[in-house]
């Protein structure tokens, strides 16, 4: 008798050890949504990305009970940061290119809707009359185009503490060829001004620096200015600013496009193969987008 009732004792303390274990890592009965509090971390608000999100992404797959929350590039980022330090599930809005796919280990949700968009392109945008004002770096412009490679090299300079002016003077020097095919049959630019918008995205942060590094060698006296995404565009549409190669299309910033429109000049891609997407670790269990319903 005395035996049986120790064996009950510890078959039982067996069993509610391991109903607290699954209470402690919380991911066995609970859901993805429950474990992240039904939480998206997104960016800035006026990102292209925020607005597909909401508007067609979290629409398109029924997630009316979460919540997507505004912040910045660098909230998004260092909350990612310390979910993967701490072992734990978070789902952030990502993109490609960007050095988080460098620096962790993450994988895009699967978006069987397709309520991204498809891969779209960075586009280099000017203002109405500038390829008049300035036709020689208009062709500077116009013959801007590079690759996630390269743009990821400076992106990860940067991030890994070079300053952005300097991680593009390096990125430059060991580029010449590639330099030397953007500023074929451009002239030297005596002073001129040039004055280029962009957001404090790193992508962004990367290709504006460069473009920008490679104007002040050709002579060009170049202002950088940082702007929201909205006031980066209506800056470009309005003249006060040149031009911006932080046009993220057909998709992304089409909202932006078709208001200024008629005050801009499309001059194409300088990037080809971005993504958008909902970003997770990989040890997260979830696969699809649909999955967090
Ligand atoms: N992004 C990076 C931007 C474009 C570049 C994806 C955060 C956006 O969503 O507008």
């Amino acid at each position: 008798m005395k035996k049986l009732s120790t064996r009950f004792v510890s078959l039982l303390l067996v069993f509610v050890f391991a109903l607290a274990g699954c209470q402690n890592t919380g991911n066995q009965g609970t859901s993805f949504g429950d474990q992240v509090d039904h939480r998206i971390m997104g960016i800035d608000p006026g990102s292209g990305e925020m607005k597909l999100t909401q508007d067609k992404v979290m629409k398109a797959y029924g997630l009316s009970n979460w919540t997507l929350q505004a912040g910045s590039e660098a909230t998004m980022t260092a909350s990612l940061d310390k979910a993967i330090k701490n072992k734990k599930p978070i789902v952030v809005t990502g993109w490609t290119p960007h050095w988080m796919f460098q620096k962790y280990d993450l994988k895009y949700l699967k978006d069987p809707k397709g309520a991204y968009g498809k891969e779209e392109a960075i586009h280099t945008i000017i203002h109405k009359g500038f390829e008049k004002k300035d036709p020689n770096a208009t062709k500077f412009l116009n013959q801007f185009y590079w690759t996630t490679k390269d743009m990821g090299k400076v992106m990860l300079d940067i991030k890994n503490g070079t300053e952005p002016k300097q991680a593009a003077k390096k990125w430059m020097a060991s580029n010449k060829s590639k330099v030397a095919e953007w500023t074929n049959g451009v002239k030297k630019g005596n002073g001129k001004k040039i004055k280029l918008g962009y957001v404090s995205w790193s992508s962004e942060i990367a290709s504006t620096n460069v473009v920008g590094a490679v104007l002040t060698s050709l002579g060009y006296d170049v202002t950088l200015e940082q702007l929201g995404a909205g006031q980066m565009w209506a800056g470009v549409a309005k003249g006060s600013d040149d031009a911006i190669v932080s046009a993220w299309l057909p998709t992304t910033h089409a909202d932006y496009l078709k208001e200024f429109k008629n005050q801009v000049i499309d001059l194409g891609p300088n990037l080809k193969g971005t993504k958008l997407g909902l970003v997770v670790p990989s040890y997260v269990k979830i696969n699809s987008i649909s999955d967090l319903k």
